[in-house]
């Protein structure tokens, strides 16, 4: 067998348990020169407003406009913003911090009983199970799906039972409330940035109440080559929002006037950032930015990632306030379905995620006789 054979299969069976004792990462792991992160220094810190949601919910007038000035300039410029003052009690935040720790300390046969399948997004996934071969992200998720309509209020607990058995039972209730949770504050989030886009509080909160959401845990381990390799590479987020908690570790970073920069955990906010499909609402006015998660040789790091998408048949198309002949629609009615194809099986999510979808949702389709198809 070839060396790079070797090391292929040998990537696909290693666990990190092993791989992250390794002093030599697997080269599937490595990044090419211009994508790794070279220096172990952190970058400058991105300055990111906090917007106070105690404040805006109290409804007090000159709280609503300081949040949804601080709001309108960080979705124009970055689309990255922290909320403080959320009200999401710390105690379910830390079971969920503490479950994913204990989920992700288990043996890897225990883990894949909630492996993921081809072509599907949720499920326990990681470099071995990845459906890249190059490039691969230095970490371990369990994704999973939840739905904000009623009828499917228990899809989170039902899930965690029925992959991994009656002993995730309890985890799985934590993760359904820490979904409710977020699936709450998204919807606080969209009435702001209703408002700050000037189409009314109600009219996102509306379009996102049934949302049909995406929860992933994310656990990075130790490597001992943190300068060549990425937890998660560049990319922007297809979905809508994302709200996303980090534990003490650090290791985000996000790409503004082109240089990275890092964003300190802080246990006690949540870092948000607008999605693909939001920037296609606001028809183009606010957008999101490329951000990767880099890894360290010390301490293995947990973040909680919930990225709110709109149910299934809702048409994403922007409303009548913001598209004018100074700014016409930028971007064609789809669906999330449709884009979240696109980005599972065409397209690594990048800046220009949504130009590349456009012109797929344009291109004919192959043809049965079609010697090429
Ligand atoms: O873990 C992080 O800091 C970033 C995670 C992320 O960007 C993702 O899961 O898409």
């Amino acid at each position: 067998m070839p060396a790079s054979a070797t090391a292929a299969a040998t990537t696909m069976t290693t666990p990190f348990s092993i791989l992250e004792k390794q002093v030599e990462i697997p080269p599937q792991f490595i990044w090419p020169e211009h994508e790794k992160p070279c220096s172990l220094e952190q970058p400058p810190q991105l300055e990111i407003p906090p917007i106070d949601m105690g404040g805006f919910r109290s409804g007090e007038g000159s709280a609503v406009a300081n949040a949804a000035r601080l709001i309108d300039e960080a979705c124009r410029k970055h689309g990255f913003f922290v909320v403080v003052n959320h009200g999401i009690d710390e105690m379910l935040i830390d079971e969920v911090q503490r479950g994913s720790r204990s989920f992700f300390g288990m043996p890897l046969a225990e883990k894949e009983k909630a492996l993921r399948k081809p072509g599907d997004h949720c499920g326990y996934a990681s470099s071995f199970t990845n459906r890249f071969s190059s490039k691969l992200p230095w970490k371990e998720t369990l994704s999973f799906r939840y739905s904000g309509e009623p009828h499917l209020s228990n899809i989170v607990q039902t899930y965690f039972s029925g992959a991994m058995g009656e002993d995730y039972a309890a985890f799985g209730e934590a993760c359904s409330k820490y979904c409710s949770a977020m699936s709450d504050l998204c919807l606080n989030v969209m009435e702001l940035l209703g408002i700050s886009l000037g189409v009314g509080g109600d009219y996102f909160r509306e379009f996102f109440r049934e949302n049909d959401s995406i929860m992933r845990l994310n656990y990075y381990p130790r490597c001992q080559k943190p300068e060549l390799a990425l937890g998660t590479g560049p990319h922007c987020d297809p979905t809508s929002l994302t709200i996303l908690h980090q534990d003490h570790v650090g290791g985000l970073q996000v790409f503004v006037d082109d240089k990275w920069h890092s964003i300190t955990p802080n246990p006690r906010a949540f870092v948000v950032n607008i999605g693909d499909t939001f920037m296609a609402l606001s028809n183009g006015i606010y957008r999101g930015c490329l951000h990767r998660a880099v890894v360290n040789s010390s301490t293995p790091r947990i973040s909680l990632a919930f990225f709110l998408c709109p149910r299934m048949d809702r048409i994403v198309s922007p409303p009548k306030q913001l598209v004018s002949p100074g700014n016409p629609r930028m971007y064609p009615d789809f669906t999330w379905p449709a884009l979240l194809e696109f980005t599972q099986k065409h397209y690594r999510s990048d800046m220009k995620t949504l130009d590349a979808f456009v012109a797929w949702l344009a291109s004919p389709p192959p043809q049965p006789n079609d010697p090429m198809s």
